[in-house]
């Protein structure tokens, strides 16, 4: 995972919403291009930034370390989720992919496929060299709260035991209960997943701050940034907690700062 870190911390960009959510929900005219979220990778000094294959493949510039993520479903059917694989890895790496990621929708009537799926490309990625970071997302029927702390604890638990170099889990609310699921997720990285923009720049930014307190190792975030309507302002703040250790309100300075 050393690829995607800074002084053992990371802060990845996450661009797969396309596919996952449809444009008309998450995109703007800004947005929608995928070298206005390179540029912000680059100049917001990320370390990682995450595409399915067909932005990598028509975009990618190999400016900041790329993780292709291998599977992915849109928002259109009902019932159980599963997300399949749509990469390989040999493809994934021959795009430029330091690194991959994979989604388990653990708790559906689906999650066998999934990580037995996981299970494969993890043994590849490891026999190439390269990271497998899991999406772990509790979901389906079963799941009556997919941020509840016992909840996203086993998440983080079921990345370690299946594998996983870092798992992208959910933030429980609180960094006494984030901090279980970290020790749950022992020698895996934990990275927060950023979620729908926030209602304000503090509200979001106490979240990163709890989760680093937690001892998480970063924030894989896409719609608080590239949503936000100044990103590299919003990328600064976040490096400064994530990075150099700064509070909330030094960080929100960055954001207000002209
Ligand atoms: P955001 O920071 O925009 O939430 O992105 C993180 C992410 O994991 C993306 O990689 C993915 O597309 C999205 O969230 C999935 O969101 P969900 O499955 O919760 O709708």
């Amino acid at each position: 995972m050393d690829t995607f870190l800074k002084s053992g911390k990371g802060l990845l960009l996450a661009y797969d919403q396309g596919l996952e959510h449809g444009p008309s929900t998450d995109f703007n005219d800004r947005n929608i291009d995928p070298n206005y979220i390179l540029d912000i990778a680059e100049k917001g000094h990320f370390t990682g930034v995450v595409f399915q294959k067909g932005i990598a493949e028509k975009y990618y510039n190999g400016k900041v370390p790329l993780i292709v993520k291998l599977n992915g479903k849109t928002n259109l059917p009902r019932g159980e989720p599963i997300s399949s694989q749509v990469c390989s890895v040999q493809e994934a790496i021959s795009l430029g992919a330091k690194g991959v990621g994979y989604t388990i929708y653990l708790g559906s009537a689906h999650e066998n496929i999934m990580l037995q799926e996981f299970g494969e490309i993890q043994e590849e990625a490891h026999e190439e060299g390269i990271p497998a970071i899991a999406w772990i997302y509790p979901r389906g029927e079963a799941i009556k709260n997919d941020v509840a702390p016992e909840i996203i604890s086993y998440a983080a638990r079921a990345g370690l035991e299946i594998g996983a170099d870092a798992v992208k889990i959910k933030y429980t609310g609180d960094p006494t209960s984030f901090r279980w699921a970290v020790k749950a997720a022992g020698l895996a990285k934990v990275f927060m997943s950023g979620g729908p923009k926030a209602p304000t720049d503090e509200t979001f930014l106490n979240q990163v701050k709890g989760v680093i307190e937690a001892g998480a190792t970063g924030l894989a975030v896409g719609r608080n940034v590239w949503q936000h309507a100044d990103p590299l302002k919003m990328s600064s703040a976040l490096s400064e907690i994530i990075f150099n250790g700064k509070d909330v309100q030094q960080a929100l300075g960055m954001v207000v700062a002209q």
